[in-house]
């Protein structure tokens, strides 16, 4: 096991050299002189001893010889880097390789100050994340936020002159925080405009960053060859596409549209107003009525048509209509209700699991790459990737989302072919449901009516600002938030002996933005999942209280936004644990969708699912080691943890004549639903 503060200190200031002292100047890394860079070689001496003294920790870095790392050099040092492009991505595995390859921990420091002198600023810290993230002797380390590192990619890039100021010229005792601006990338004349406290919240993103940390597409087998991990791309993103269409509704926005169409424009523009910090460039923008266009860019040897993207969409489709998919050896792959999800999703994204690229193409991340070089597809203009291209900062751009629905809409084709649920999959003899609602955490209140409101946080920025102050810099940010509430369920078991089930809590709208009913096979597309665990009901009658955030989607804020930290400044050993990585899980100030002020009014659902048919023979904690937001992110290095279908019970069509909510539970005394009122107050509330 590591002391982390070796690893932590290659993962600080990106752009700083790595003999530059870290840890405010208490720590410096000891470089072999030949892995300085050619910049720095010649002076090496005069840089030690410049930097070398006055500092309270010393890592000597052990030379391990010259790693052979031609393969990665290729990306420009300071330029742009995103797992969307092959190249980039068959580089970054790579390099992951060679950092799990390394024996133990002075070795792999060894090559990763080399490395990180030499590569790409980006790529860097991806891969060496991925590999700290994976590699045993590592697991203790609390890998510092990617927001620290890459603040430019989550904030308005304006702050940070003014983040500099403050630091350098106010002593900290005097420091305040610098505000970053709800809304900076369109005025209201522009009606998308009412969803950017969503898309551009930063914890939405950090997010959508770390799960595709945990879940690579591209590596060694051994890092994405994760149990049901296609299936859980295809739940996470439809969960991101559901939770996004009800946001819309309580802006009074329809649903984001599907962009099956290649060749028609996206209508929505977006001006994302970012700067990549390492070279000082802009994200291009995109103007309204942008098209895809054919793809020839030589430097990220990206060459690909639309009319591929057709040709694959077209595969995809007739494979889906006949059942079965063709595997390399021309052998037909049947697509069944337990394992075909994975099978599709995985051929869609394309990840390395893809069962025939050949055939099936790299349908979803094309589209990612064809939408962020839209506005200059053959570099002739010598643009990087706009916003779409990158996954710290995609789910920003409206456009995410129509393709993400068209991702959505392709794998649901899938799952509404196969035969609705049996009464036997869906009930649990014995137990039922008598009574459910939802409080607000607090005294005399009216039960099923939940609340949201603003509210102002700080986080700090200091550890990505390079060349950069000392000591702490904040800037404060406006998120959505809700007041913390109960689920109180009362379920009455009439076996003689004790049950054990899974509570699975959902929620949906009962109308859209423009008030009309949702029937229940349009509701069904608008469910979101809040809440999943494991009960035992006693015989007779059983009350059962959760707090909202236990849920088993969300991660606490400190987690989401946590500081980097060394053991040092933790003297508390259960608060490291805490700090580990864990960044994975939906950000829990978004647990609710904002409602509107006159109140809006949701389906709160809930079932006790039979325990028989849900378990995979493993137990685990939910109150340790980030295994409580295990719905999105799974568990590490354990199965996920559900036997179901993930969405199930509503991750399939119900039988023709159920229109209606309440027809789908008559049949089901384990299933329960209520309605509740979700107000948002449009007052804006500083975290304490
Ligand atoms: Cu997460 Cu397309 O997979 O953004």
């Amino acid at each position: 096991m590591t002391t982390s503060s070796d690893v932590l200190a290659l993962l600080q200031r990106p752009l700083e050299p790595t003999f530059f002292p870290k840890d405010d100047g208490k720590t410096v890394m000891e470089l072999p002189e030949r892995y300085l860079s050619d910049r720095y070689r010649p002076i090496g001496a005069d840089l030690q001893s410049r930097f070398g003294d006055n500092v309270d920790v010393k890592i000597p870095v052990r030379d391990v010889g010259i790693p052979d790392i031609a393969f990665a050099e290729v990306i420009d040092r300071r330029g742009a880097f995103s797992v969307f492009i092959q190249k980039h991505r068959e580089i970054a595995a790579q390099l992951i390789e060679l950092f799990l390859r390394q024996p133990d921990i002075p070795s792999l420091i060894g090559v990763a100050s080399y490395c990180r002198e030499r590569l790409n600023v980006y790529l860097f810290q991806y891969a060496f994340a991925v590999a700290v993230q994976h590699r045993e002797d590592t697991n203790n380390v609390n890998l510092p936020s990617i927001l620290e590192l890459f603040p430019d990619h989550f904030v308005d890039p304006a702050v940070f002159p003014k983040l500099r100021e403050e630091g350098r010229v106010v002593s900290q005792a005097n420091r305040v925080a610098i505000d970053i601006p709800m809304n900076y990338t369109a005025s209201d004349r522009e009606n998308e405009q009412r969803l950017a406290y969503w898309r551009e919240d930063i914890g939405v993103n950090l997010h959508h960053w770390y799960w595709h940390l945990v879940y690579p597409s591209a590596g060694p087998m051994a890092v994405i060859n994760k149990d049901r991990r296609g299936e859980l791309f295809f739940y996470m993103h439809q969960q991101l596409i559901h939770r996004y269409n009800v946001e819309r509704f309580s802006n009074r926005l329809g649903k984001a549209k599907s962009f099956h169409n290649f060749r028609e424009p996206i209508a929505e523009a977006y001006f994302p107003k970012m700067v990549r910090s390492a070279d000082n460039r802009a994200y291009a923008a995109r103007p309204e009525r942008a098209t895809m266009k054919d793809i020839d860019r030589d430097v990220e040897g990206l060459k690909f048509t639309i009319s591929e993207m057709e040709l694959w969409r077209d595969r995809i489709y007739t494979a889906i209509d006949s059942g079965f998919v063709v595997d390399k050896s021309g052998k037909n792959i049947p697509l069944d209700g337990k394992t075909g999800i994975d099978i599709l999703a995985n051929l869609l994204e394309a990840s390395d699991l893809s069962i025939n690229p050949a055939m099936y193409g790299n349908l979803h991340i094309s589209g990612h790459i064809a939408i962020a070089y839209c506005h200059d597809p053959e570099n002739r203009y010598l643009e990087p990737f706009g916003i779409m291209g990158e996954l710290s900062t995609a789910q920003r751009d409206p456009s995410f989302y129509l393709w993400h629905s068209f991702v959505d809409d392709v794998l649901v084709r899938h799952k509404d072919l196969l035969d609705p649920y049996t009464a036997a999959d869906l009930s649990f003899p014995g137990i039922t449901v008598t009574n459910l609602n939802v409080a607000l955490n607090r005294a005399n209140v009216v039960p099923n009516v939940l609340l949201t409101y603003w509210q102002r946080s700080q986080v700090d920025l200091a550890a990505g600002l390079d060349f950069g102050p000392k000591g702490n810099v904040f800037a404060s940010f406006t998120h959505l938030q809700h007041a913390p509430f109960v689920y109180n369920i009362e379920a009455n078991n009439g076996n003689r002996s004790p049950s054990r089930g899974t509570v699975r809590i959902f929620m949906a709208p009962k109308t859209d933005d423009r008030n009309t009913i949702l029937k229940y096979d349009e509701w069904r597309r608008y469910v979101i999942e809040l809440d999943k665990f494991v009960v035992t009901l006693k015989p007779g009658a059983n009350n059962i209280t959760r707090r909202s955030n236990q849920s088993s989607v969300t991660v606490a804020y400190n987690r989401t936004f946590r500081q980097i930290k060394t053991e040092a400044q933790i003297p508390n050993k259960s608060d490291l644990e805490q700090f580990r990585f864990c960044g994975c899980g939906w950000p829990e100030h978004m647990l609710l969708p904002k409602g509107t002020a006159e109140g809006m009014v949701f389906d709160l659902f809930v079932m006790i699912s039979n325990y028989a048919g849900d378990s995979i023979g493993q137990e685990f904690d939910e109150n340790i080691n980030c295994n409580d937001s295990h719905s999105f992110c799974g568990l590490r290095d354990k199965l996920y943890p559900d036997a179901r279908s993930m969405g199930f019970p509503f991750d399939r069509k119900s039988p023709a004549m159920v229109h209606t909510l309440q027809q789908y539970m008559a049949a089901n005394s384990n299933m329960r639903a209520t309605d509740v009122t979700i107000k948002f107050r449009n007052t804006v509330i500083a975290r304490t």
